[in-house]
């Protein structure tokens, strides 16, 4: 069983449900626990909505290539619309953290790039761990989590029905 970690991003639609639906999609890969849910001003374009942003975590027996596979499955499921980089979209699922292991194919680099660079997706991770570490750099030190830009909208049970 291999830890992993999913970030979760929506900007259209009923974001909140579109989160909570892929939730119960990730539930059929292994074991799931959530962070909190959050509100986040959109890194990249301005003009575009806030964001709902939340980090899961996924204990699964998936090995990694087919873990991306299946989110990219639940995020065309949700009927997924992206309309530009780094611009709104539906549903954004990343794997942002698989293990311990470092990989760099085509289609996949983990740790995802970025991480470190995102309260919206650091903040979550440290509701999940707080010692979480990403290449030797425990995340709860780095300067982005003592001024983060976010909202919590409600607490780690958001996505129960
Ligand atoms: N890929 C490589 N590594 C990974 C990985 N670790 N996880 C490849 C997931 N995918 C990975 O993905 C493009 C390709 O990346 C995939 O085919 C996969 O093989 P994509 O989801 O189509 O595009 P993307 O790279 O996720 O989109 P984009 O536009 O580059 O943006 P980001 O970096 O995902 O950011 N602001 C706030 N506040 N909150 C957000 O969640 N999200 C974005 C999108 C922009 N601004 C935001 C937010
Ligand atoms: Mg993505």
């Amino acid at each position: 069983m291999i830890t992993t970690y999913i970030g979760m991003g929506s900007n259209l639609g009923d974001s909140q449900k579109i989160l909570s639906e892929a939730i119960v999609q990730l539930q059929q890969l292994g074991t799931v626990r959530t962070s909190k849910l959050y509100q986040s001003p959109p890194m990249g374009p301005q003009d575009q909505p806030n964001y709902l942003n939340a980090v899961a975590e996924l204990k699964t027996e998936l090995e990694a290539h087919a873990l991306l596979d299946e989110l990219q499955r639940i995020e065309q499921e949700s009927g997924r619309v992206r309309l530009r980089h780094w611009g709104e979209r539906t549903l954004d699922l990343d794997l942002l953290i698989y293990g311990t292991e470092q990989i760099k194919t085509e289609r996949l680099t983990v740790p995802h790039p970025g991480v470190m660079e995102r309260d919206f997706v650091v903040i979550p991770l440290l509701d999940l761990d707080q010692s979480i570490q990403i290449q030797d750099q425990p995340l709860k030190t780095l300067a982005i989590v003592k001024n983060p830009v976010l909202d919590v909208l409600a607490d780690e049970n958001w996505a129960k029905i």
